[in-house]
């Protein structure tokens, strides 16, 4: 059984998702925040001596950082499913993208949320954000032109990284004197970005994902 350990609002909502898409079983542990500072429990730094959640346990080892887990599972578990044939043009894509949603996509929408949350005042930071938002989603946005998912025509767990790194540029940040729900003149980063809403709106209305949202 692989037990999921799960921290609310989280990257630990893509191993479930990816759970659910494979239909494999698993237990999932919720863990809690510490309500002041939204860092991880001690329960937490017991399995992971990085702190961070995502982090599995399968039979007895602990598995961290969550895109060492999807490949972990889909090399594992997954039958040749969610994951394009070696020597394809795919191939080269998902190994990109799966990378990509972690590291280069990630970077100015972390720097975007946790700016926020901490109050940074910034004239600089502002226009990197911009810069970088605009070469990583111009070139998503063309990418889903050409196919319905990230790697190709088909859903692959590449897509179960980089939907959730999208989907976190698209919610109103969180700072000192505001919280989720107050951001009414938030203005989607995707706004201008047709494809790269299709795709979201196509990822959000698959049964596993719908599924596995229930519990995030
Ligand atoms: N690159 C890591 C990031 C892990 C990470 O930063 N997790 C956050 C939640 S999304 C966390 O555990 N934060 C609590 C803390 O750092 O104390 C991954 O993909 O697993």
């Amino acid at each position: 059984m692989i037990n999921i350990h799960h921290l609310g609002s989280s990257r630990s909502d893509r191993i479930i998702w990816l759970c659910e898409e494979l239909a494999l079983p698993y237990k999932l542990i919720a863990h809690e925040r510490d309500p002041n500072t939204m860092r991880a429990p001690a329960a937490i730094w017991a399995i992971n001596p990085l702190g961070k959640a995502p982090v599995i346990e399968d039979d007895g080892k602990a598995v961290f950082e969550s895109g060492a887990i999807i490949e972990y599972l889909v090399e594992t578990y997954g039958e040749s499913k969610l994951k394009p044939a070696k020597g394809t043009k795919a191939y080269i894509q998902y190994l990109h993208w799966m990378h990509c949603a972690e590291s280069t996509l990630m970077t100015p929408i972390l720097f975007g949320i946790l700016s926020s949350a901490m109050g940074v005042e910034s004239e600089i930071l502002p226009l990197f954000i911009e810069g970088e938002y605009k070469t990583l989603f111009d070139y998503a946005d063309s990418e889903l032109a050409a196919h319905q998912y990230i790697a190709g025509d088909d859903f692959t767990a590449a897509d179960v990284m980089v939907a959730y790194t999208l989907m976190m540029a698209d919610v109103p940040p969180v700072g000192p004197g505001f919280s989720v729900g107050d951001g009414v003149d938030f203005v989607s980063p995707f706004k201008e970005y047709s494809n790269i809403q299709r795709y979201l709106n196509d990822i959000k209305a698959r049964p596993a994902y719908v599924l596995a949202a229930k519990l995030f």
